[in-house]
């Protein structure tokens, strides 16, 4: 295949569409790996701080991307013509959920259709984004199909799962392990000789669909996972045993267990989100995939939980949570991350100023909320803020955060996350409440 020797001999131009906390990476590993490489976004912003050889994304560094771009390896546009110059195409576009929680992959969508405008022979076109099973045959391949082009011959189509795990300080796009499954054994053979010349481990798949699925099953054991360590919490809480000994207990078993942990809510764009694209699916062949529901659900009760527990815990100080001074720690969706998308603390935030609560927060990483109401900013965590709520919650656990300062200055905390765990002595077990 003409394209294989072009990838191997390393003559491929790339183009990379999203340029975001998945494809900026990509795009540098392909460019440090010795292709041409063009971004496209549609974000301005982000095309000139790459052409200025600058980065946005944490796990990339800024002297790597201006040597790629001084080395005229890597270059960044908002405009889709230079796709007529690409030999393949990588797609890296957000898939949100829908107000009514259904797939949103309309940027998927968009992004085909400038691909169809300038298809031509010999391009390999890979769908990275999390996706339903079926929506690279089912959506994708009918806009490329159009003119009599066919598939596997006049040009290339897969699915690869992008498994990137922002701030990983051991799994970089190159050295996690590449899933890839092509529309047709040869679309499979041309991605995988792409992978390879850029990253340590391809696993290549029979079909799309195969690939698709992959990615949905690791997120969705997770988020099934997760739901269930929840629940577990919640009866603890019922019979007065402490979760987190059981699960730091069970977690000594050298096989067949993987401990997962408690904690105020699922955040982030990928757990709570990917298995509802399943279950969507699912839904559409008539089956009920309730493992998926039902953890969806326990997951989406922990923030109502949480704001209970804080209401139990004022009431043992004889105050209402109507009129309390709350101070909530941590509102990113998991610790160290800069990222507050679906975090749980937004919700239980909205809860306690709906119980007539005063709320603050703090987080190093979150300077600033905007609710319905406006604009929240991020309140400094001292001794004077501390003791002057009537409670504090840990809703995320930074690695900053000082516990001495908060078991020391705050009259009551109520601990989601376990972080408080070393002060076991009589003093402060009295004033830790733990989820
Ligand atoms: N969470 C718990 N208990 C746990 C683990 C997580 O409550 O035991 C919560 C977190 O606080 C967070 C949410 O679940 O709010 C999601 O946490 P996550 O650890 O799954 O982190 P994510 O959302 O960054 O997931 C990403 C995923 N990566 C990709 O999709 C490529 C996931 O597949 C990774 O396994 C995960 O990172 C990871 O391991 O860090």
């Amino acid at each position: 295949m003409a394209l294989v020797d072009k990838i191997k001999n390393k003559q491929a131009t790339c183009a990379v569409i999203g340029l975001g906390y998945v494809g900026l990476p990509l795009a540098v590993e392909f460019a440090k790996a010795g292709f041409r490489v063009v971004g496209i976004d549609l974000d301005e912003r982000k095309i000139k701080a790459i052409n200025a050889g600058k980065s946005y994304i944490g796990d990339v560094q800024t002297p790597e991307v201006a040597a790629l771009v001084k080395a005229g390896l890597l270059r960044a546009t908002t405009d889709y013509a230079v796709l007529a110059q690409a030999d393949t195409i990588n797609i890296c576009v957000p898939t949100p959920l829908r107000k009514t929680k259904d797939p949103d992959i309309s940027y998927i969508v968009d992004a085909s259709e400038q691909i169809a405008k300038y298809l031509r022979k010999e391009q390999l076109i890979i769908l990275e984004s999390t996706t339903y099973p079926g929506t690279t045959e089912e959506v994708m391949l009918p806009l490329f199909s159009e003119k009599g082009r066919r598939v596997g011959k006049d040009f290339y189509l897969a699915f690869s799962p992008e498994r990137v795990d922002p701030s990983n300080p051991l799994f970089h796009t190159r050295n996690i392990p590449k899933v890839v499954g092509g529309v047709t054994p040869r679309c499979t053979q041309a991605a995988a000789a792409l992978y390879g010349r850029v990253m340590d481990t391809v696993v290549p798949v029979s079909s799309a669909r195969v690939a698709e699925t992959v990615k949905l099953l690791e997120n969705t054991f997770r988020s099934v996972n997760i739901g269930l360590v929840n629940e577990i919490a919640l009866m603890c809480d019922k019979m007065n045993i402490n979760v987190w000994e059981v699960i730091d207990a069970a977690a000594t078993k050298p096989f067949g267990f993987m401990p997962f942990y408690p904690g105020p809510g699922l955040g982030g764009h990928c757990i709570p989100i990917d298995p509802l694209y399943l279950s969507w699916k699912a839904r559409a062949f008539g089956f009920e995939a309730r493992f998926i529901e039902l953890a969806a659900h326990v997951n989406g009760r922990m923030p109502e939980h949480v704001v209970a527990k804080v209401a139990d815990a004022l009431n043992t100080h004889k105050r209402s949570i109507n009129g309390a001074k709350v101070f909530v720690l941590g509102a990113a969706y998991k610790k160290d991350v800069a990222d507050a998308r679906e975090s749980p603390a937004l919700e239980i935030i909205e809860m306690f100023r709906q119980k007539g609560a005063k709320v603050a927060y703090h987080d190093p990483f979150i300077p600033d909320i905007r609710f319905a109401d406006g604009l929240m900013r991020s309140t400094a965590m001292t001794a004077k803020n501390l003791a002057a709520c009537d409670c504090a919650v840990i809703v995320t656990n930074h690695s900053s955060f000082d516990g001495s300062l908060i078991v020391k200055h705050a009259p009551l905390i109520v601990d989601t996350r376990n972080a408080l765990k070393n002060y076991t002595a009589a003093a402060y077990r009295k004033k830790i409440i733990s989820l």
